[in-house]
Formats: structure tokens, C-alpha cells, sequence
């Protein structure tokens, strides 16, 4: 068995939005993961930074800072063997046209600056991303 480790994973305002954040939480819950805290808010300008810095010098930096403040995000704990790559897995694709169908991006978004969650891309960057979110 893999070992277990937390990820942070957040639907994204778009997601919200559209009410789809019931069926993302069930398709999280269905895969056996856990899901440890989960807390509706918005992101703040400064949590947004943070969170996307490797991404700074993107012409679409600014588009993806306004987007993901632009209203409420579900932000989640979540954990299990693999957390990490399994959240991801069933994520799929940066690019929703990407995506494959049955994951969450391919079924819920069709756009690249809209992509209904983040999940964080590795361990480290997890409790990064959990400390940013949740203390
Ligand atoms: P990830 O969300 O799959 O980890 P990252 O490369 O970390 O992908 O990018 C963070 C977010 O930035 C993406 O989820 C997406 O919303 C946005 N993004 C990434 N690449 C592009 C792009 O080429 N155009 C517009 N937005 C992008
Ligand atoms: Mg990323």
C-alpha cells in the first residue's frame, strides 16, 4: 500500500458557480479518499499570489489571480495512500479539452483559465499549500 499523505485540492469559482460543487465532492469521496477540513471561502489577493508564483511571468497571471478571487472556492484537506497523484488523477488535464471524460476537468470545464480545481502537484508543495489555506 502506498503511503498516505494529504494533498490540498480547491474547486475552483467557476465550479461553484455552476453548482457543481456537490458532484466534485462526491467523485472525491467515491475514489476513497478523505476529505479531512473543507471550508467554503474566497481566496485572498495575497493567498493568490502565493499560490501561483511559479506562474508570475504568464501573460495570463493576471486573468488567473482575478478569476480565482472572483468568488467562493471550496478549499480542502484531503488524504489517503498516493493523495497527491490519485486527486490529480482524477482532476485531470490542465486543459479541460485535454482532460479525459470522467474526470473532473473533462467533465466540468471547457476552459484552460476556468478548470473547475487545483490540487496541489506534489507532497511539498501540499503542506505549502495547506499552511497558505488553513492557518
Ligand atoms: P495545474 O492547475 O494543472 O497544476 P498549473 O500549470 O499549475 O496547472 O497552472 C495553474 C493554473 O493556471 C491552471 O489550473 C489554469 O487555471 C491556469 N493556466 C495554466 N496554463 C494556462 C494557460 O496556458 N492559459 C490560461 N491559464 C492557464
Ligand atoms: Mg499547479
Amino acid at each position: 500500500m502506498a503511503a498516505i499523505e494529504r494533498t490540498y485540492s480547491m474547486i475552483k469559482p467557476d465550479a461553484v458557480r455552476a453548482r457543481h460543487m456537490g458532484e466534485i465532492i462526491t467523485r472525491i469521496e467515491r475514489s476513497g479518499l478523505v476529505i479531512e477540513r473543507m471550508e467554503l471561502a474566497e481566496v485572498t489577493p495575497e493567498q493568490a499570489a502565493a499560490n501561483y508564483e511559479h506562474l508570475a511571468d504568464k501573460p495570463f497571471y493576471q486573468e488567473l489571480i482575478d478569476f480565482i478571487t472572483s468568488g467562493p472556492v471550496v478549499k480542502m484537506v484531503v488524504s489517503g495512500p498516493s493523495a497527491v497523484a490519485k486527486m490529480r488523477s482524477l482532476m485531470g488535464a490542465t486543459d479541460p479539452l485535454e482532460a479525459a471524460p470522467g474526470t473532473i476537468r473533462g467533465d466540468f470545464a471547457l476552459n484552460v483559465n476556468s478548470n473547475a480545481i487545483h490540487g496541489s502537484d506534489s507532497p511539498e508543495n501540499a503542506l505549502r499549500e495547506i499552511e497558505l489555506f488553513f492557518e
